[in-house]
């Protein structure tokens, strides 16, 4: 693993970012001061932090037997139900690695992953959103064990019930702090899907840094409405950081907003998270509310550019305290505080969780340049990674001197708040999803009516971005949108990397160097007139 450098790892030891905890030592712990508590609630079931650990004994012994152990991958997509989080830490317990899946995830990804981390799980439910998840494992056969969660059906998977009546006796893993724990996914850039490697320490410390800054404490009772397996909502401070201070987790497999309403004054919910992409649905079902919202302090919003106009209907909208959250899969986590003045909320996106992160913000060739002024963000921290999980090559132009090179364009204001204003990444952040534009460049490259393919993002009012595909024809076909969103299907990839609209064009622009020019498409978007 591509761990920090010593001399680092031993600061963020000796002032105290780095505690030496590992999470069955703080699942132990929370257990010990919270046992009677909720720790857990879904649409079935309650769990105190006892139960939730009693549970967790016994599907890591269940694990053991299928002789899952110490330093193996399991790739976890499940919903939000109180099941992930159990095997989220029955993973921990035995010391295997959750690799944190998506639910939109098919068979291109899956088959990726597997293959990257050597999984020797797959953990899935029966059906979900109407999707058979037993057909997916069936079509990714890299995976020695299929869990599922629900009805097994007949193909030798295995059901999460067989789990819970394991009798093999505990076994005590020591993990260290400093060892993998788990495995996000990032947003991407290049060709196929990076994996960040996750350690205890550097976990435990961003949801602990988080729920200080949301002022997380016993009573804290939060919703996760977004995917869980998502690393602002299980440790932005979400579902860890929550844990932590003995409060409760509720899950919602949902996130419309009346039934969100619904969950918050019924749960008396005191914070929950959602994208800029909820955002005018919330604040417009907030303006008709019938529920009664008035346990809820912090609204965070983030995983998106949330534009100021919206932010400022949210902050109109709901009477509880927005806060902006710049958070990624690779680390860094920037957040409005709760008593900032409304402007600062509205206008920018925090100052970093931690006084241990080291911000840059750099031209072209990585001179810093002056407050106010944009550059892409550069970063290094405790909870920041120093390497991509086995991807040497993408390792060697992704890090500088140690900084992870973001690929957002930001700009730093003398205060210290961050503005983010675009990217230099090639990637597409639609409807709450990212993916790089290249992994889907290289499947529509081989579609037979296409020369040659360049997908660039769009701002689009309902999705935030739409995709688009400037296409150079092969024959004098060009291939429509609906065909290309059928055959990126048909290759097996999630259904959100799409292609919203097609451009033919004779030839791609080439920058001098003969690169293939994006900012020249982008260009050739912004002077489309609007449609009406
Ligand atoms: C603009 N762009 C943003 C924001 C993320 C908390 C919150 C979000 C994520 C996340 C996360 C943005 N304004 N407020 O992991 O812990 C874009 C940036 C960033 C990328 C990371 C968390 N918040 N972004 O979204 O790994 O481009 O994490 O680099 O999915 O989303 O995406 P991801």
């Amino acid at each position: 693993m591509n761990a920090w450098p010593e001399a680092d790892a031993a600061r963020y030891r000796a002032e105290g970012y780095w505690r030496g905890e590992t999470f069955p030592r703080f699942l132990a712990r929370v257990t010990a001061a919270y046992g009677d508590r909720t720790a857990l609630v879904d649409d079935r079931v309650r769990l105190t932090y006892a139960e939730l650990r009693a549970q967790v004994d016994v599907v890591s012994r269940g694990l053991r037997e299928l002789g899952i152990g110490a330093g193996d991958a399991v790739l976890v997509q499940l919903p939000n139900r109180a099941e992930f989080v159990v095997l989220w830490f029955a993973l921990q317990e035995i010391g295997a690695v959750p690799v944190h899946a998506q639910p939109g995830h098919r068979r291109t990804e899956i088959t990726h992953l597997a293959r990257m981390t050597r999984a020797v799980a797959h953990v899935i439910p029966d059906v979900h959103a109407r999707f058979d998840y037993r057909d997916l494992a069936a079509a990714c056969s890299a995976v020695r064990h299929v869990i599922v969660v629900g009805a097994p059906g007949t193909s030798g998977f295995i059901a999460w019930d067989d789990l819970m009546s394991a009798r093999a006796r505990p076994v005590g893993v020591s993990a260290r702090p400093d060892d993998l724990a788990l495995l996000l996914l990032s947003g991407g850039t290049t060709g196929l899907p990076k994996l960040v490697p996750r350690t205890h320490d550097d976990y435990l410390y961003n949801a602990r840094a988080a729920a200080e800054v949301c002022r997380l404490d016993t009573d804290t009772v939060y919703l996760a409405t977004l995917p869980v397996a998502f690393n602002f909502t299980m440790n932005c401070p979400g579902v860890l950081g929550t844990l932590g201070v003995g409060g409760t987790v509720v899950l919602a497999d949902t996130q419309d907003p009346a039934s969100c309403f619904d969950w918050i004054e019924r749960e008396r919910v005191t914070i929950t998270a959602i994208t800029p992409l909820l955002a005018p649905v919330w604040a417009d079902e907030a303006r008709h509310r019938e529920a009664d919202l008035s346990s809820l302090r912090v609204l965070q919003i983030g995983g998106a550019r949330l534009a100021e106009d919206l932010a400022r209907e949210v902050i109109d909208s709901f009477d509880c305290t927005v806060q902006q959250v710049f958070g990624m899969a690779e680390g860094l986590l920037c957040l409005t505080r709760l008593d900032d003045p409304p402007d600062v909320i509205a206008t920018t996106q925090g100052t970093p969780v931690s006084p241990a992160d080291e911000l840059r913000v750099v031209d072209e060739h990585d001179v810093d340049v002056p407050d106010g002024e944009v550059g892409e963000l550069l970063v290094k921290g405790p909870y920041t990674l120093r390497g991509y999980y086995r991807a040497p090559e993408h390792n060697a132009t992704a890090f500088v001197d140690g900084y992870y090179r973001t690929g957002d364009l930001v700009r730093r204001l003398p205060s210290g708040h961050i503005v983010v204003v675009g990217r230099r990444k090639d990637q597409i952040q639609r409807a709450g999803e990212k993916f790089a534009a290249p992994e889907v460049e290289g499947h529509l490259q081989a579609h037979p009516a296409i020369r040659s393919v360049a997908l660039v993002p769009a701002p689009d009012p309902v999705l935030g971005e739409r995709s688009v595909a400037f296409i150079v024809p092969a024959g004098s076909t060009v291939p429509t949108r609906r065909d290309l969103a059928a055959y990126l299907s048909d290759r097996g990839l999630a259904a959100y990397k799409t292609v919203d609209d097609v451009r033919p064009l004779s030839d791609l622009p080439r920058t001098p160097v003969g690169k293939l020019d994006k900012k020249a498409l982008a260009r050739l978007l912004d002077d489309e007139p609007t449609a009406p």
